[in-house]
């Protein structure tokens, strides 16, 4: 099977915020089929659908109670047919989330298979994602079950192997009905060491990250499901170095085709917890994204991504979103756009949409936000200290609803929308994706030339400027071809030698005449030697 992946780009869709189209306030099937030209003339191959399964919504959807159901918030299964047989009449793919390291409490399997969950006599001290223990006591059953996430998270037993044929006939019933692949949810948490024990600091994830069996199991599911099929699969692997990532995706090795890094995602953490904040350093964005390039270009396949529905908005976070939006939105995206690998997009990125700020923590949603909110009140953290983490690297970030126009709740909803509009979407908006100008427009670009030049999905790549804290810049080769990228993450004017080639992009008016370039405030630019 040919791997059209390595030349796609993908764009995630969190259904829940995309388009409401019947006015209760939540994102819907059908909102996302009328928005589908939209993404469409973006130029994106692939979407990836965060979950739409029946679910109680502990987790948002996460937390799945019918693997063979549609939530009924997000319409019916006739809704879906729809959608997906729209999604390939204009020659797109359809990419579901696949969540089976944990269901929903609420699922028929936790009453009646509870052998395909995890129970102990005593809990190990370690901490769930959402706070807490992961251990909570059933008394019927007078043990502990295991939840890595919330309590209404049962985490399912990968070693049963009654559990894993029933996982891999409900991956055949999605593929069969014709979807193109699976992102699949914390992949490498599936296999846990069975003597769980203490961990120094409640931090537990030795023992369930790239587990003993995960390859086996992964091999197995590649072999029973996946391997039928022409499809695409990208693991969500938290704590994974290019070294495993070579196991996990090489095409030898027959398992996944691509997986989620989070390296790059922790350089702005000051320790484990993603709320104890440090500013990025940009060397260290270097150093790390040059290592996922180099590790994985020989064996293995990268996924770029700068945001997803777990993270906090790019050009807030690494870029600058008061005066130098629009200008750092396309710099942040020419500087991964040119990188090997599939690039994934996720809504809102390509209108340059920001982070929000509630004051009021009643204004926040997300269960893993409101459980460390509760558990650092009552550890005495003031709300105002606490605020500033959430601003920062909260979830709902990228979970308020997507920004149409200038209409109210910027028309997202007729209704009172589930999380509150970001204020600034009577400025930021889709309305203005047609402006040539536009974020929008930039990346519709760079998503034409993945398809046009080679060299950005063979070119190996080299490093510039290794020190310099305020300059990312990297040349691909191929072939004899050249690109020379160069990214300014600074408000500072940078001088850079000019390379060989045409501009083939950059988000100023384009540099002429000799000598060395000038690199502008937040200045990207991209020369093309053939
Ligand atoms: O996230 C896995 C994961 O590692 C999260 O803990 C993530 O790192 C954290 O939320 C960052 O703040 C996946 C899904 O993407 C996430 O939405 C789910 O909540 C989680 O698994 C449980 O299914």
């Amino acid at each position: 099977m040919t791997e059209w992946w390595k030349k796609s780009t993908v764009y995630q869709i969190y259904p829940r915020s995309f388009m409401d189209s019947d006015g209760d306030g939540i994102g819907d099937i059908r909102g996302i089929i009328q928005k589908l030209d939209y993404l469409h003339e973006l130029g994106v191959d692939i979407l990836w659908l965060s979950p739409v399964y029946d679910s109680p919504n502990d987790d948002n959807g996460y937390d799945i109670r019918d693997y063979y159901q549609i939530m009924k918030e997000f319409g019916t299964m006739a809704d879906f047919d729809e959608l997906l047989a729209e999604i390939h009449a204009r020659g797109m793919k359809l990419v579901m989330d696949l969540v089976v390291n944990h269901t929903s409490d609420e699922h028929e399997w936790f009453k009646n298979h509870p052998d395909f969950y995890i129970w102990r006599d005593e809990p190990t001290n370690w901490r769930s994602f959402f706070s807490g223990s992961v251990w909570e006591y059933q008394k019927e059953r007078g043990q502990y079950f295991l939840h890595l996430f919330s309590k209404k998270q049962p985490d399912l037993n990968w070693d049963n192997p009654e559990l894993r044929e029933t996982v891999y006939e409900m991956m055949r019933w999605w593929l069969d009905k014709g979807v193109d692949g699976f992102r699949m949810d914390v992949i490498n948490m599936i296999s846990k060491v069975p003597d769980m024990h203490d961990a120094p600091g409640g931090d537990g994830s030795h023992q369930f990250l790239n587990g003993p069996n995960v390859h086996t199991y992964l091999k197995e599911m590649n072999k029973k499901v996946l391997s039928k099929y022409d499809i695409v699969t990208v693991g969500e692997t938290p704590g994974t170095t290019p070294k495993e990532a070579r196991d996990y995706t090489a095409a030898k090795n027959q398992e996944l085709n691509m997986i989620f890094t989070f390296e790059h995602m922790g350089l702005d953490q000051a320790s484990g917890e993603k709320w104890d904040l440090k500013p990025l350093r940009l060397t260290d964005l270097k150093e790390n994204m040059e290592k996922w390039q180099h590790g994985l270009h020989d064996e293995g396949w990268n996924s770029l991504y700068w945001n997803n529905h777990d993270q906090p908005r790019i050009v807030s976070r690494f870029g600058e979103d008061t005066d130098w939006r629009v200008e750092s939105a396309k710099m942040l995206a020419t500087c991964l756009h040119f990188m090997q690998g599939t690039p994934y997009i996720y809504q809102g990125e390509e209108l340059g949409m920001t982070n929000v700020r509630f004051d009021s923590i009643d204004d926040y949603k997300d269960i893993e936000t409101l459980n460390m909110y509760k558990e650092k009140r009552e550890a005495g953290v003031p709300h105002e200290d606490i605020m500033v983490k959430i601003h920062a690297k909260g979830r709902d970030n990228a979970r308020t609803p997507m920004q149409w126009s200038a209409e109210p709740n910027g028309g997202f909803t007729t209704g009172t929308p589930w999380l509150k509009a970001n204020p600034n979407y009577t400025e930021i908006n889709a309305l203005q994706h047609n402006d040539p100008d536009s974020v929008y427009q930039y990346y519709k670009k760079l998503i034409g030339f993945r398809k046009e030049l080679e060299i950005i999905t063979y070119g190996d790549f080299e490093l510039l400027y290794r020190e310099d804290g305020d300059v990312f810049a990297y040349t691909r080769t191929w072939n004899g071809e050249k690109l020379t990228v160069y990214c300014n993450f600074s408000e500072n004017t940078k001088s850079v030698a000019r390379p060989e080639g045409e501009v083939l992009i950059g988000n100023y008016a384009l540099h002429l005449g000799e000598g060395d370039v000038l690199l502008k405030p937040y200045e990207a630019i991209v020369y093309y030697q053939q």
